[in-house]
């Protein structure tokens, strides 16, 4: 199995995160996604993370690539059947997260006489308000054994810290706390991207 990644991807680094979690295998590719024209053919989007399976068939979106991963795995599932849904939820809201900040990293490097400061306001308040519920929610969060819920969390909060750069931790103990620990694990170690540019 080949994942096409790339070195900064929150999305893909949740992927790498699960694979190690589970003891799965991957080879991982990483690529230029905005010049990667070879990946429509497996996936039209032309996005990352991209799963080329040993069959040459493509898995993609990172939440399908990783359902898949769980279904390989011989390890105990990342998505137990009790609170499903509530850990789905809480996956879709760090989703969301991740996909604010790095839209609202794009528009800044849009030329300047092309920004919206409105759409960057707005991409702020919702980063700002799943932080808020993430803060809310870290009881919850750091309770009980490892989860898809966990792993997406940190990749989001680390993904803040890279590339949103908010002072986040002061009004988020508990959040944070949680984080220090789970930032030491060896998955979390392995995958974090190097300073960004
Ligand atoms: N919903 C997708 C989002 C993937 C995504 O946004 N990937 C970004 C990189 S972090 C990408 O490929 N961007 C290139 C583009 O959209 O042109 C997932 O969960 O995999």
């Amino acid at each position: 199995m080949k994942l096409y990644n790339g070195p900064t991807s929150p999305f893909g680094r949740k992927v790498r995160v699960v694979a190690l979690e589970l003891g799965v295998t991957l080879e991982v590719q990483s690529i230029d996604v905005y010049s990667a024209e070879f990946l429509d053919a497996l996936n039209p989007l032309r996005q990352i993370p991209t799963l080329q399976l040993d069959d040459g068939s493509a898995l993609y979106d990172s939440d399908v690539i990783i359902d898949y991963l769980d279904s390989v795995s011989e390890q105990p599932t990342l998505v137990p059947a009790e609170d499903r849904h509530r850990l789905l939820t809480r996956v879709a809201l760090c989703n969301g997260l991740m996909e604010a900040v790095l839209q609202r990293v794009m528009e800044q490097r849009r030329p300047e006489s092309e920004r919206s400061p409105a759409f960057v306001e707005k991409l702020e308040g919702r980063a700002d308000r799943a932080l808020a519920e993430l803060e809310s929610e870290a009881a919850e969060i750091s309770a009980g054994d490892l989860c898809l819920d966990q792993i997406t969390t940190a990749c989001a909060l680390e993904y803040v810290d890279f590339r949103y750069r908010r002072d986040w931790r002061a009004d988020m103990p508990i959040l944070a706390g949680w984080l220090a620990r789970f930032a030491e694990r060896p998955s979390m170690r392995a995958t974090r991207p190097a300073d960004p540019q």
